[in-house]
Order: C-alpha cells, then structure tokens, then sequence
C-alpha cells in the first residue's frame, strides 16, 4: 500500500470508530429518544392508557407502554401487624426479631429467630460488657404452632461459639432451607470484639430433623469482600481510603434458596464507609450460588444485584424468583422478579411492608405471584431494649368503590 492509500484507509477506519461512538446504543435510549417503533404501539394499548394524542407522547407515556404485562396481581397492600400469642406474645426485658420463614412439618408450623435478653447500651460504654445492638449476643431459637398464631418456643437451636470461634459473640438473624429430608439453617455471625467496624459474616448449621441437633460450619459460608480500607485506626466506619464492594463490611440476612439444580444465598451487603443516598442507607442485595447447600458459595459476578431493599425476602414463581425490596435504596418499596434469580424488574410498587419478613414456605407460591405474602412473620420495636414477633397479612386491591357503590354493585348483580 503506497503512503497515500494508507492515509485515506486509516482516516476512514478512524471516521467509522469515531462516528460509532457517537452512535447511542439500541438498548441505552432514553425515554425521548424512543420511537414508535421502539414501544410497540397498539390501539388496545393507546386506550387501556387513555393516552390522548398518539402523535404527542410524552415521558410518561413513553415509560407506560414499555411496560410490560404485569398483572394487578404483583400490587399488595399489607394491613397493621397484629401480635402473637402464647410464648411468642411480647414479654418484658426480651428481643426475639428477625423471624425467619415458616416451615410447617408434622402439622406444625416452625419458625427460627435472633433471641436476646436485657438493655441496649450502643457502642459509648464498654463494648467488652455491654449489649451494642439488639441482636448483640443473641442466640438462635426456635418454636412451633398449629395455627401460626398462638407459638410454643421450644428452646434454643444454635448458640454463639466457644471464645475464640467466629461466631463466639453472636449469632443472628436467621433463615431455614429444607433440601431433600435435610434441614440448614444459614445465620449472620460476629465475633469478639463487637465494635463498629466488625466484620459480619454468615454461618450455617445442618439437622436430619427440625428439632435439632443442629451441626455448625466450622467456618463461615459467606464473608465480606476484602477489597475495602479503612482510614486510620479509629473506630469510625464511615472514614475509609477506599469503599470496596458493596459487601466490604458486613454480609447480612442471608437466604438460601434451592434453585436450577444450584443453591443460590441471597444476603446484604453493607459497604465500608457507607453514605446515605437517595434520602436511605447505602443497602445492596448480593446473591452467592453453590452446587451443594453446605457450599463453597461463589459470589456472582453480576453483584449487586439489588440496589435498594434491606432484609433479602425472596420465593421463588414462574421459574424465577421474586424480591421484596424495602427501606433503603431509589427502588425501595417496590417487588421484583427476575426469571433467572439475578436479572431483578420492578413489578409493582407497595405501601411500606413490614421489616424483616418471615415468609410462610408452606404457601403456594405459583397460584399467585404475592400468595406466600398472604400471612407471615414479621417484628416491631416495643422499645429498642425489647423487640416482639408479630403476625402480618396482605391484601390484593381489587376494587376502588365510593361510599355505598358497592352493596349497589352487588344488588345490580343479583
Ligand atoms: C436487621 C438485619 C440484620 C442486621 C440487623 C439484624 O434489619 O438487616 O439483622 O444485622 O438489622
């Protein structure tokens, strides 16, 4: 090629990367940029949307018809929680929180959750004596009941370990999976001492019944990335030299959930040097997937794969898994769903949810994709020294009526 060929050829190649550049991705438009085309217009759409002029959209039009068929089915509203009885009834002096989801084995139905006794004191006095949290020194129960209302609590499950052990300050915050006749229960865990930049991690014990004995991992199942720094030696979480992953400092909530021939453990993440953004705290969802319950779990690549949401509440529906997402984050208050458990859509938008899920498993999660969300467990805040276990349930809004429409409706039936 003489000198002058090479020069056009370059020159063209250079005006073809430049102008391909500029060229905004098919996938990344914004709602503006979208045409007709792109929205897949219909009369029957135009109408159920009541959109005026189809010539004339605008953003919010756009986004409604990109919406896809979701059914008024993902759009829940949840009544106030109401107390339990029997031994799972407030009493003085004690935290039980963070139940876990319901199995119902033997007739029974079967809850774990985080239990605890005495005040709080927070991180100003000795953290070598003191109760930093609620669910510092906590120990894992559990009870049972035939209607999921009135609860025998049937004693301990899993205790903290022997000084020294990862787990030896408290564990906490639990979640039971049963796999082919086996029982695993996956908690957080925090060892000595509990200051403010402890490192969280999650523990897993295994039974052959729900009643125990419980066998612990000797070593954690999930732990924070290693990719964040701290600044300085102070005790302050928020000063760092650099943040890390989302999960750099604490894996919280965790799940496991038997899925495509796989285990896949849904948790938190809480970042070092967290912020608070979009008016919530820094809280991302991460999911790690083992090819056997006891693990080694491996975190996705694609994590987070939530950028809003707290405690993890996830069922599995139509193939994929459902989220609920509240608290923190821009999509916080919202269900999810992805149909490969990573790859989450908003499908609704709720009023507030009750924190800390504990779901009812024994429910039939493909008549509806909200039915697991009918009833279930959830805890309130008597105080922060004492924390109960509630029951709550959620409705489907099916109809808006004015006042005395609709004993009308229904005579208009007849
Ligand atoms: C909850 C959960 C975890 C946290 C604490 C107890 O909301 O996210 O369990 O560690 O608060």
């Amino acid at each position: 090629m003489n000198n002058r060929l090479c020069i056009v050829v370059s020159l063209v190649v250079l005006s073809f990367i430049a102008c391909k550049q500029k060229q905004p991705c098919p996938e990344k438009k914004t709602t503006h940029e979208m045409t007709d085309k792109d929205l897949h217009i219909t009369d029957e759409k135009i109408d159920h949307l009541g959109i005026t002029n189809k010539e004339y959209l605008s953003a919010a039009s756009k986004r409604a018809l990109q919406w896809p068929d979701i059914g008024n089915e993902w759009f829940i509203e949840f009544s106030a929680p109401m107390p339990l009885k029997g031994d799972l009834a407030y009493e003085k002096g004690v935290v039980r929180r963070d139940p876990s989801a319901m199995i119902k084995e033997n007739g029974k139905y079967y809850v774990w959750y985080s239990k605890s006794t005495g005040a709080t004191q927070g991180f100003g006095g000795d953290i070598e004596k003191d109760k930093v949290f609620p669910w510092d020194r906590c120990d894992i129960w559990y009870a049972t009941s035939i209607d999921g209302i009135t609860w025998k609590e049937e004693g301990i499950a899993v205790g903290r370990g022997k000084k020294g052990a990862y787990d030896d300050r408290s564990v906490f915050t639990v979640e039971i999976m049963k796999y082919e006749d086996k029982y695993y229960l996956c908690y957080q865990t925090v060892k000595s001492p509990y200051n403010v930049r402890v490192k969280n991690q999650v523990g897993l014990a295994w039974a052959d019944s729900p009643n125990g004995p419980w066998t612990k991992s000797k070593e954690p199942i999930l732990s924070p990335a290693d990719n964040g720094i701290w600044k300085g030696e102070e005790q302050n979480r928020f000063m760092v030299e650099k943040k890390g992953d989302f999960d750099s400092h604490k894996v919280h909530d965790p799940c496991i959930l038997p899925y495509k021939g796989k285990f896949y453990l849904y948790y938190k993440g809480e970042q070092m040097g967290e912020q608070i953004t979009f008016g919530g705290r820094q809280i991302r969802h991460g999911v790690a997937i083992a090819d056997n319950p006891k693990g080694p779990y491996i975190k996705s690549p694609y994590n987070p794969i939530s950028n809003s949401g707290h405690e993890i509440c996830v069922w599995p529906y139509n193939g994929g898994i459902a989220s609920l997402i509240t608290t923190d984050g821009p999509e916080k208050n919202t269900i999810q769903w992805a149909p490969d458990g990573i790859n989450f859509e908003i499908m609704s938008s709720i009023k507030g949810a009750p924190h800390a899920i504990g779901l009812n498993r024994s429910a039939d999660t493909e008549k509806e994709p909200t039915e697991i969300l009918r009833w279930g467990l959830t805890h309130i805040y008597n105080n922060y020294n004492e924390q109960s276990i509630m029951r709550f349930t959620s409705q489907r809004r099916t109809s808006h009526t004015a006042k005395g429409e609709a004993a009308k409706l229904s005579t208009e039936k007849k």
